[in-house]
């Protein structure tokens, strides 16, 4: 049994999504939320997970907050430590701390737009593609080794909500299935990228109207 433990800042729909797959071999340990106003809390403890919450704005310094996080998630001892729409950069001892066992879900397809308010920027420079990607974190910021992404096309008349909308509902996909692969041992990181094996979805999902006949 491989036990997680989510870190979630808002909404949680990417955890709900997660939790609502109901993973073989994969217990949620405990959610923890730096925003004591998450409405991801309230889901979790419905469904009888563990909740917590560890403020942010109650510590001075970045390495304070990151420490008192780290003896919360330690306490459940996890396997795999998953951001969902989790909004505080961690520090280098954290992700240090959890190197190979902490993974990210970015809204768009990384390398493109690193950081905040992706869907707008991708708006801005006229994409034709967008997306959302999987990724282990590094100490470099939406850097580090990609598992799986999804694909969606933009649409001339979309703004950031609808952009938003389509690629949350791929989030919803992927994020299942990257720690289905993690949970089944077929995820490893080799010379900086992730080596899949033995896997029978694709890891890219979503879809482009039109391509496959171009
Ligand atoms: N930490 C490290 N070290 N590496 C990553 O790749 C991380 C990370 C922490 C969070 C999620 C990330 C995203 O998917 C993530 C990846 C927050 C910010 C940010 O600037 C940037 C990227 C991500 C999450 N946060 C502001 C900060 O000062 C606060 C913003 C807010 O509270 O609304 O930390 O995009
Ligand atoms: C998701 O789109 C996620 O990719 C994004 O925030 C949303 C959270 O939704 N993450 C970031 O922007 C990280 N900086 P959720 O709380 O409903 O999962």
């Amino acid at each position: 049994m491989k036990n997680l433990v989510i870190l979630i800042s808002g909404r949680g729909s990417n955890m709900e999504a997660i939790v609502r797959a109901a993973i073989p071999g994969v217990r949620i340990a405990a959610v923890i939320s730096n925003r004591p106003a998450a409405a991801g809390l309230a889901f979790a403890a419905d469904h009888g997970i563990a909740t917590e919450v560890v403020d942010h704005t109650a510590h001075c310094s970045r390495e304070s907050f990151d420490a008192a996080l780290a003896s919360a998630v330690d306490a459940h001892a996890p396997d795999l430590v998953v951001l969902a729409g989790f909004m505080r950069v961690l520090g280098d001892g954290f992700v240090a701390r959890y190197e190979g066992r902490l993974i990210n879900i970015h809204p768009s397809l990384l390398p493109s737009f690193p950081g905040l308010h992706t869907h707008r920027r991708a708006l801005e420079a006229g994409v034709r593609v967008h997306g959302a990607t999987v990724h282990f974190v590094t100490a470099k910021l939406d850097c580090g080794p990609i598992v799986i992404q999804a694909v969606v096309p933009v649409a001339a008349d979309d703004d950031e909500a609808s952009l938003a909308e389509r690629v949350l509902r791929e989030e919803h996909r992927i994020y299942p299935q990257a720690v289905r692969w993690f949970a089944e041992g077929r995820a490893a990181i080799e010379d900086g990228k992730v080596r899949l094996s033995g896997v029978t979805v694709p890891a890219v999902l979503g879809c482009v109207p039109g391509l496959e006949e171009a």
